[in-house]
């Protein structure tokens, strides 16, 4: 019989444990100049892209952290390219032919169709662990990230792999794609921090949206990528209790000065909440309303801080906001930082600040060289998805997928064997491409041991 939903051991919810679940960097990854707005994005357009070397990173992160004790597990990419893009839009012939013309005529559309951009798992969806639903099922909902179309074609897949991964509907409710047009634009975990208390019970919503579907919004020169809409709809169907949920405007300087998701200008994990001066419209009121709930709803201290020693243009060229905060074993909090905010001195001095302080939880400080992707505007932070799994719903994911030394070891000689060292963009009419990619995505599922998901295997 299923478990009602609800009746479920409460006492389960206490051992509620948060894995980082990375996006496994694709074979396809490149420099696209596809997201108006996303400021590396733009200026590493046609760049020469090391995609051996960027999963080589990726992984080197979730097998730090792994090591430190910290919840680790890997999500597959997505196959590569994505052809139903080109024929859709109207070019005919072979793969290799339409590859040809779309590279002719269209090499956006091209880049578009090839794009690893699935790899930041940070807005592949929105998730609401089961302590904190009123129903006490985890939900799901996939972005559909309709803001870039490129981003937009991953909506259907990553639906579709999250339920291979969070497969016993009795635990999970995935809900579909919000509707796919502007009143609902969204781009998933990337807008949204979960915080709460030492005790670990039903967390705080913090959801950060740019723009108002229904309502007045200032004009800026960068898209306003999520609605309120959005976060709202996400809210209700993930059962969540309004005392439980804040919503929160992106100040409109931050949009324009490169910040085109909330994970590029503040950051959340626990009792602890870093993010900058002009982060949030309001945001006096914000932080007040933040402080206000926590203490009501948690039984402990929100510890807000305002990072104020550097500009939004630091922000965003550091990345400093895009760490990740994780909890390690032993119960201190460590900071997972890129490597470009050692650079910035200011930055620098604030980390150190931090850790030192004794206002701050934060012990320690570990850098990542993440270049490959942080040259697409992808940080620490953005290349993992947060889910607060208890043992039961740990046990109902296929266990292959969490981190150890051995896995570590199996996908990076993985990588090695079937990666390029580098890629441009018109090396993706190299016919050998193709074939290359399903022959490393066909040993990876088997390595995962997921079966066959990707449309190739099924043909
Ligand atoms: O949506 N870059 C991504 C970066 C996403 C970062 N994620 C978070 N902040 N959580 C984006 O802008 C660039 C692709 C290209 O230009 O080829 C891109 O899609």
């Amino acid at each position: 019989m299923e478990p009602e939903p609800g009746t479920r051991n409460p006492e389960l919810q206490a051992l509620n444990h948060e894995f980082n679940f990375d996006g496994l960097i694709g074979p396809t990854h490149h420099y696209g100049g596809l997201a108006e707005g996303n400021r590396a994005s733009t200026a590493n357009r046609l760049k020469v892209s090391h995609p051996r070397t960027a999963a080589l990173q990726g992984l080197e992160k979730m097998s730090a952290l792994s090591r430190m004790g910290v919840g680790q597990a890997v999500i597959p990419p997505l196959y590569r390219p994505y052809l139903p893009l080109l024929r859709q839009t109207g070019f005919t012939g072979s793969d290799g032919q339409i590859i040809e013309k779309a590279f002719q005529y269209s090499p956006a559309l091209l880049s578009a169709a090839f794009s690893a951009s699935a790899m930041w798992a940070a807005n592949a969806a929105t998730f609401a662990p089961s302590s904190d639903a009123q129903d006490r099922r985890m939900h799901v909902t996939p972005a559909n990230l309709i803001s870039n179309l490129h981003r937009s074609l991953e909506a259907d897949e990553t639906a579709a792999l999250l339920r291979r991964i969070f497969p016993d509907p009795g635990l999970f409710q995935h809900h579909p794609p919000l509707p796919r047009t502007l009143a609902f634009s969204d781009e998933g975990a990337a807008n949204h921090t979960r915080l709460v208390g030492i005790a670990g019970q039903r967390g705080i919503h913090l959801f950060v949206y740019g723009r108002e579907y229904f309502g007045e919004n200032q004009v800026t020169r960068y898209p306003q990528r999520q609605t309120l809409e959005a976060c709202r709809a996400i809210a209700r169907r993930h059962r969540l209790p309004d005392e439980s949920v804040i919503f929160a405007r992106q100040h409109p300087a931050a949009i324009d000065a490169g910040v085109f998701h909330n994970d590029v200008i503040s950051t959340g994990h626990g009792s602890l909440f870093l993010y900058h001066r002009e982060a949030f419209s309001d945001g006096t009121a914000i932080i007040n309303r933040l402080k206000q709930l926590f203490e009501k709803t948690q039984d402990d201290t929100l510890h807000a801080i305002e990072i104020s020693e550097f500009s939004l243009a630091e922000a965003v060229q550091s990345y400093f906001f895009n760490s990740q905060i994780v909890t390690l074993a032993d119960g201190r909090m460590m900071l997972v930082a890129p490597l470009e905010s050692r650079r910035n001195p200011a930055v620098y001095s604030a980390i150190d600040r931090l850790v030192s302080s004794s206002d701050s939880p934060l012990a320690d400080v570990i850098f990542f060289d993440l270049r490959e992707s942080m040259q697409n505007g992808g940080g620490p932070a953005c290349l993992r998805n947060r889910v607060v799994l208890n043992p039961e719903e740990q046990k109902a994911v296929p266990s292959r997928l969490f981190f150890n030394a051995e896995l570590f070891e199996t996908l990076n000689a993985w990588v090695e064997r079937h990666y390029r060292e580098s890629l441009s963009l018109s090396d993706f009419r190299d016919p050998k491409l193709i074939a290359e990619i399903q022959t490393a995505l066909d040993e990876l599922t088997q390595l995962l041991r997921l079966g066959s998901i990707y449309s190739f295997q099924r043909e």
